[in-house]
């Protein structure tokens, strides 16, 4: 059986390579019979979303040989408590350390999603790409970053792990979501941590995903109307930019999630 890739970009005032600001973003990996209502999703995805009104859709949908798709199992998923944007930085800061991180650049990168990481103060279309050790900036475009594509669950395996999850209630899709781009980042070989959270002005919350730690859900991490966020991948030892990006962009599945970290 062959999949498809489908992405979806889309940006108000002009398109990305214009100037134009991003609005909303998607890529999934889908069977045939999945296609066209996942276009559709996508599309609505972009035209609805709480950011405003895109002027701007791109959608591109190619074929991937079912032989070149990996299998990954989902990362574990744990859940910090905090009271406060402020204690939610720290505990951020805390898992990067324990991820391997130094503490600078772990401090620089969440002062970086705090002010909007996009040459002046937006939000970018990728993800900041950031040495481990040293805090530096590694990307090549830092208006669009580093974007990770063809991704997606496997279909049973999302249904059992909906199931599993629906006891916590809420935001299934974006947990989801979220948790196969991490399992997929953290899985590279030149990665040492990531750093999300949302740019929607309505989800505060966001994560710190490693293979050491697992994916450790930070409830807040930004004020509720707050139109910033993004995405923090540390590297250490990379030979450069583009064959790590190349590496994030192979066709990848989730499959069943590995037993839950013990607390
Ligand atoms: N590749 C690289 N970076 C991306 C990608 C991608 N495919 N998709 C989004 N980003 C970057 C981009 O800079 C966005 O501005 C930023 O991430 C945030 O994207 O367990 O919803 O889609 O409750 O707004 C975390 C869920 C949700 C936490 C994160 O991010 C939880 C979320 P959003
Ligand atoms: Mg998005
Ligand atoms: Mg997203
Ligand atoms: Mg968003």
């Amino acid at each position: 059986m062959d999949y498809y890739s489908v992405r979806m970009r889309a940006a108000a005032g002009g398109a990305h390579e214009a100037g134009g600001q991003h609005i909303s973003g998607g890529e999934r990996l889908v069977g045939a019979e999945e296609l066209e209502a996942t276009v559709q999703k996508l599309l609505r995805r972009a035209l609805t979303h709480e950011l405003g009104q895109p002027d701007f859709v791109n959608l591109t949908v190619e074929k991937v040989a079912s032989a070149d798709v990996t299998q990954l199992p989902a990362l574990p998923v744990t859940q910090r408590e905090v009271q406060s944007v402020c204690e939610g930085h720290a505990a951020a800061v805390e898992e990067l350390l324990q991820a391997g991180v130094a503490l600078s650049a772990a401090q620089k990168a969440v002062a970086l999603l705090v002010q909007g990481p996009a040459p002046h103060g937006g939000v970018m279309r990728g993800a900041i790409v950031m040495d481990a050790d040293t805090g530096a900036r590694l990307e090549s475009d830092p208006a669009r970053g580093v974007r990770v594509t063809q991704l997606d669950w496997e279909p049973r395996a999302l249904a059992g792990w909906k199931q599993r999850m629906s006891r916590l209630g809420t935001a299934h899709e974006r947990v989801a979501e979220a948790l196969a781009l991490a399992t997929k980042v953290t899985a590279a070989a030149d990665t040492v941590a990531e750093l999300c959270w949302s740019d929607d002005p309505g989800y505060v919350g966001g994560y710190v995903a490693a293979k050491s730690i697992g994916y450790v859900r930070i409830p807040q991490l930004k004020e509720p109307g707050s139109p910033l966020g993004g995405r923090v991948f540390f590297v250490r030892g990379i030979r450069n930019v583009q064959e790590y990006e190349a590496a994030l962009q192979a066709p990848v599945l989730i499959v069943e999630q590995t037993e839950q970290r013990g607390e």
